[in-house]
């Protein structure tokens, strides 16, 4: 008989380029909150629900694509802030439709008040939802989502 699978208790959280800066430059802009910051308040909430975190952040796109990939496999869900690459990438695109996972895309920014070419994104055709402008409360807000969502 075959092993009953279970699903990992386990959620990817992918960040990509120049998100390395957060709260270091432009706090007019992404606020002063910085990356580790981020990442130490998701592994209290995701502790609180049941959940392990696996935080990255990459500046080149191969590297997003191997943790979208490696989510696949490894993880329950992906929250993601694809950073410049959203207005790019048709291969993190890719990535995230063969994922087959629910997605939660998040932008510090209300990327829709911004410049016209942040307003297309690859990204959100394969988004369970979208979160824009709230900050970094926007990644608890994912994570908030993902875990009630994945029951
Ligand atoms: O609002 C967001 O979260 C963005 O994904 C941030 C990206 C931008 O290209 C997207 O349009 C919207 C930029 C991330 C760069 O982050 C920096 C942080 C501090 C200083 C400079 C850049």
């Amino acid at each position: 008989m075959a092993t009953p699978q279970t699903a990992p208790r386990r959620i990817s959280v992918i960040n990509g380029p120049n998100l390395n800066l957060l709260g270091v430059r432009k706090p007019e802009i992404y606020g002063r909150t910085t990356l580790a910051d981020i990442e130490a308040t998701l592994r209290a909430q995701a502790a609180e629900l049941g959940y392990e975190i696996t935080f990255m952040q990459s500046n080149h796109e191969g590297d997003l694509i191997d943790a979208i990939q490696a989510a696949r496999t490894a993880s329950a869900g992906i929250i993601i802030n694809p950073a410049a690459y959203t207005h790019t990438s048709v291969a993190l695109h890719d990535a995230l439709e063969a994922a087959e996972l629910p997605v939660v895309e998040v932008h510090l920014s209300n990327v829709h008040q911004r410049e016209p070419f942040r307003h297309h994104s690859y990204v959100s055709p394969q988004a369970t939802a979208v979160i824009a402008g709230a900050g970094a409360q926007g990644y608890e807000l994912a994570l908030a989502f993902l875990a009630r969502h994945l029951g």
